[in-house]
Order: structure tokens, then C-alpha cells, then sequence
């Protein structure tokens, strides 16, 4: 297993190398292979990804990320969204499971990465500006299907705006026919009705399947019903290709100080290994990071004392602790 990793900037670079210190009490054979992309790179070259740095990529069987400070660059293109359109990683997996705050919350939001409004087809004009939104049959009925594989008996949210939206009329259609397909129970919901609901009702969700920029909007705020950002992991999956990272950005207020929570970079390395199919070490990450969660050890945005590398020293440490009985 060859891993490409982007520590990127900001918080990025500590909540990786702390997420490596997991995966390294796992002694498992896997080749990392470091990666400079983002703001850092765009200030000392002038570019914060190239064709080089893709190329690294596609010699891996995978990339795992931590996040990236966008570049002041009025002709900038996120660098995420370019690797997800270069790699197809049509499906944004986001967990929301509570692990001390919000108990009981436990559903999945499968978004759309790859169309919609960040399909990048915009025309700039003096006094206007057009963003294209692209909902295509193909995209919404892979992301169906692919929600589909994660429902076992979990009703299905599919998340719309199909009473003025005619591209979330085909969406929300063709995401119908799926489900009935594969005889999944399913229900269709507004998204701002999924809003108000998600604040009032959040245990009633169990899988939810919406569009790219209504996937970001809610899976930033179902984070703050779980206890932040700092504990939300996501995988971004296409036919033959991933990349798993911490849902929260750069942060560059809090970069360096031993703030930021790791848990969501170690929770995304779990996602990572649970698709190269070491489903047990997955399950031992998520078991480890959650002892040491209900023991206390935890970042200032929980409540807790310790740093971003002494939470990670722990959940190794439970890791080595439960392999050795
Ligand atoms: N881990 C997510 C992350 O880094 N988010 C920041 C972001 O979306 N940056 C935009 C970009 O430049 O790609």
C-alpha cells in the first residue's frame, strides 16, 4: 500500500503528523509518501499544486490529506476540488457520530463531489457573475447507488430542493428510482426542512444522500451537534481512487500552538484503512479513539488540557495497549 500525504498547511501539518503516529503503532506495510501542495507552495513557487505533484498522486493508491489555506489568488481553483475532479471521487462520505456530545446522533451524509455548484462551470462579467449548476443523470444516479451500498436497513434521506430547482427535480427523481430499485425504505426532504430538523430532531437521521454544496452546508453543521469540527473524518471515493481528510479547514488562528483536535485526521486514517480492507485495524483506530475520549483526554475545543500530539500519543497508546492483550 503506497499512501501520498499532503500535511498542507496550518492545522494540517500537525493533525497529520499526529494521525501518522497512529498508524504507526499499527505496524502495518504501508509506503508514505509526502506531497507539498497548498498555500505554502504557492508562496514559494507561485503554484500550489502541479502536474508533478498529480503525477506522485497517481503513483499512489491513494492520498491522505490534512487541509489547505486558500491562496489570495482571484484566479485560484481549490486544489481539493481539482483533485476530486481529476480522480472522479464522485462520493463525500461524512460520518456524524456522537462520542460524548450528542450520544445518540449516528447517521452518514453522502454527498455529491464532483457536479452541482462546484462543477467550476462559471462565467465572469463586469456586473455579474454565473455559477452553472450541473446535476446530471449519471451523477446523481452513482451517488444514489453508492448510498445505497451504505443503507443495511437505514432509511434513506434524499435531500433536495425540488420545488424550485428543476436540476434537484431530476436529483431527487432519480435518487427515488434507485432506492425503489434496490428496495431501500426512503424519504425525501427540502434541505431547509433537513436544516430546521437537524437542529430540533437530530437522532431521526440515519443516512442522508444530497448535492455538493448542500452536503457542505449541512455536514458543517450537523458537526457542531457532535462537538465540532475537530471530530468529523470524511473519505472522498471514486471507482479506483480515494482521499481521506479531516472535514475542518486550515485554521490558520490556531496553527502551531498543539490546539487543534486530532481526532478527526485519526478518524479519516481509519476510513482510509477500512477501504484498503483492514477493516480489524479500522475498528481498533475507532475503538482507541473513543476509550481515550471517554477518559478525558482531549483538546481545549472539548474541554480538555492536552495537546494535539499527547491526544494522538493516547490513542496510539490504546492501540498498543489493546494489541498486547
Ligand atoms: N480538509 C479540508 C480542507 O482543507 N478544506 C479547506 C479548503 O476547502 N480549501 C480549499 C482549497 O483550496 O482546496
Amino acid at each position: 500500500m503506497k499512501v501520498a500525504v499532503v500535511e498542507g498547511d496550518g492545522i494540517g501539518k500537525e493533525v497529520v503528523s499526529a494521525a501518522l503516529k497512529v498508524l504507526d503503532a499499527l505496524s502495518l506495510d504501508i509506503e508514505e509518501v509526502p506531497v507539498e501542495i497548498g498555500y505554502g507552495k504557492w508562496k514559494r513557487t507561485g503554484k500550489a499544486i502541479t502536474e508533478d505533484d498529480f503525477d506522485i498522486f497517481e503513483s499512489c493508491d491513494c492520498i491522505f490529506f490534512g487541509a489547505i489555506t486558500t491562496p489570495p489568488d482571484p484566479d485560484y481553483k481549490s486544489v481539493l476540488v481539482r483533485i476530486r475532479q481529476k480522480f472522479d471521487l464522485y462520493a463525500n462520505i461524512r460520518p456524524i457520530k456522537g462520542m460524548g456530545v450528542g450520544e445518540n446522533i449516528d447517521f452518514t451524509i453522502v454527498r455529491e463531489n464532483t457536479e452541482g455548484m462546484y462543477s467550476g462551470v462559471e462565467q465572469v462579467f463586469p456586473d455579474a457573475v454565473h455559477s452553472t449548476r450541473v446535476i446530471t443523470r449519471r451523477g446523481s444516479e452513482r451517488i444514489a447507488e453508492y448510498a445505497c451500498s451504505l443503507a443495511r436497513g437505514k432509511r434513506l434521506t434524499i435531500v433536495h430542493k425540488a420545488n424550485i430547482l428543476k436540476s434537484c427535480r431530476l436529483f431527487r427523481d432519480v435518487c427515488i428510482g434507485v432506492a425503489d430499485r434496490h428496495k431501500i425504505l426512503w424519504e425525501d426532504m427540502l434541505v431547509d426542512a433537513v436544516a430546521h430538523r437537524l437542529v430540533l430532531d437530530p437522532e431521526r437521521f440515519e443516512l442522508i444522500v444530497t448535492t455538493n454544496l448542500f452536503g457542505d452546508i449541512l455536514s458543517d453543521m450537523a458537526a457542531a451537534l457532535i462537538g465540532g469540527l475537530g471530530l468529523c473524518a470524511s473519505a472522498n471515493i471514486g471507482e479506483d481512487y480515494a482521499l481521506f481528510e479531516p472535514v475542518h479547514g486550515s485554521a490558520p488562528d490556531i496553527a502551531g500552538k498543539g490546539l487543534a483536535n486530532p481526532v478527526a485526521a485519526i478518524l479519516s486514517l481509519a476510513m482510509m484503512l477500512k477501504w484498503f480492507g483492514r477493516v480489524e485495524e479500522s475498528d481498533a483506530v475507532h475503538d482507541a479513539v473513543s476509550r481515550v475520549l471517554a477518559g478525558g483526554i482531549t483538546t481545549p475545543d472539548l474541554g480538555g488540557r492536552y495537546s494535539t500530539a499527547e491526544v494522538a500519543e493516547a490513542v496510539a497508546a490504546a492501540i498498543e495497549k489493546e494489541q498486547a492483550t
